[in-house]
């Protein structure tokens, strides 16, 4: 079958590497980038492009209908710094989108759809170290508990109306290509900015907060290997854990010396991302994933900071 692919949402950190990559495997004309902004990005411009508001329900149906997907990316949402700032948008973004995609997706005989969840997914009362697939979960920002009914509604539809819907609970994501969009993981990015732009940064997370994270190399890989997938071997419809690095902003800067011997890192006596962060878990566990679809990671915090460090010199 010639695949169809939309990606809603593809300017901003995952989208502009998914396309890239989806473009690579499936053929340019076969992958429509798609976000309520046009772009320049020569990256996602390079092809099929339509501007879509994804709470917009017109637009939906003229693009579902002109382009009859085979499989949809829907990646458009506010995280959790931007979601504390603007709950109610990022409730009704984040939720009625996703409701807006799985009717369509469902009307349109979507063969496949992909949706992104996130550690913040978890909250106090869930076990910190190597949290499990299924725990106590009571997100505490709006964004957490946004992606979290978002998960009972894909396993919904899954059950419901047979929908082929799979889904990553992603740690915080780092990469060279893309820039991050209002999450509290955004440090482990803009670190390596500001290290070789000025030699310094400045922490808004404490130097002891340890949180999951994971090199855009390999989240691209368990994204396009899960939806690969032959559909038996997903046994979850709600959303998988993934591991991925887990580090402190001590620990990544203590690896950047390793490269950048002059850099220095202080903190911020208060942020209030510091609250979110610490409802997070420290480590997460992702037998279901490693055991279903045979997820195994590649990058640890050595390999992942030379390849940053090496491609954001160029
Ligand atoms: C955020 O920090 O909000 C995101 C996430 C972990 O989902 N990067």
């Amino acid at each position: 079958m010639t695949e169809k692919i939309i990606v809603i949402g593809s300017n901003g950190q995952i989208g502009t590497e998914l396309v890239m990559n989806l473009r690579a495997k499936y053929g340019i004309d076969q992958v429509i980038a798609s976000d309520i902004r046009p772009t320049d990005n020569p990256l996602t411009s390079s092809g099929p492009f339509e501007l879509v508001n994804v709470l917009d329900k017109n637009i939906l149906r003229s693009l579902f209908e002109r382009h009859r997907p085979t499989q949809i990316y829907l990646l458009a949402a506010i995280l959790s710094a931007v979601g504390e700032q603007k709950p109610k948008l990022a409730w009704e973004l984040n939720m009625d989108g996703l409701i807006n995609i799985l009717d369509f997706a469902v009307e349109f005989k979507t063969a496949k759809l992909f949706w992104p969840s996130s550690i913040a997914v978890f909250g106090p009362h869930s076990p910190r170290e190597d949290t499990p697939q299924f725990c106590v979960m009571d997100p505490n920002s709006v964004y957490g508990f946004s992606k979290l009914a978002g998960e009972r509604w894909c396993e919904y539809y899954y059950s419901k109306h047979g929908l082929d819907i799979r889904s990553i609970r992603y740690p915080g994501l780092i990469g060279w290509r893309s820039e991050p969009g209002g999450g509290t993981t955004d440090y482990a990015v803009d670190i390596f900015h500001q290290a070789l732009a000025k030699g310094e940064y400045q922490s808004f997370l404490s130097a002891d907060t340890a949180l999951p994270m994971m090199y855009m190399e390999d989240a691209i890989r368990a994204t396009v290997e899960l939806m690969e997938a032959p559909a038996y071997k997903i046994s979850i419809r709600s959303s998988y854990n993934l591991a991925g690095i887990s580090f402190t902003p001590a620990q990544l800067s203590a690896e950047i010396k390793k490269h950048l011997h002059d850099f220095e890192i202080s903190y911020a006596d208060f942020d209030p991302r510091q609250a979110i962060a610490d409802s997070w878990p420290k480590s997460i566990d992702d037998t279901y994933a490693q055991n279903d679809w045979g997820w195994k990671q590649k990058f640890d915090l050595a390999s992942m900071t030379a390849d940053m460090l090496e491609n954001l010199k160029k």
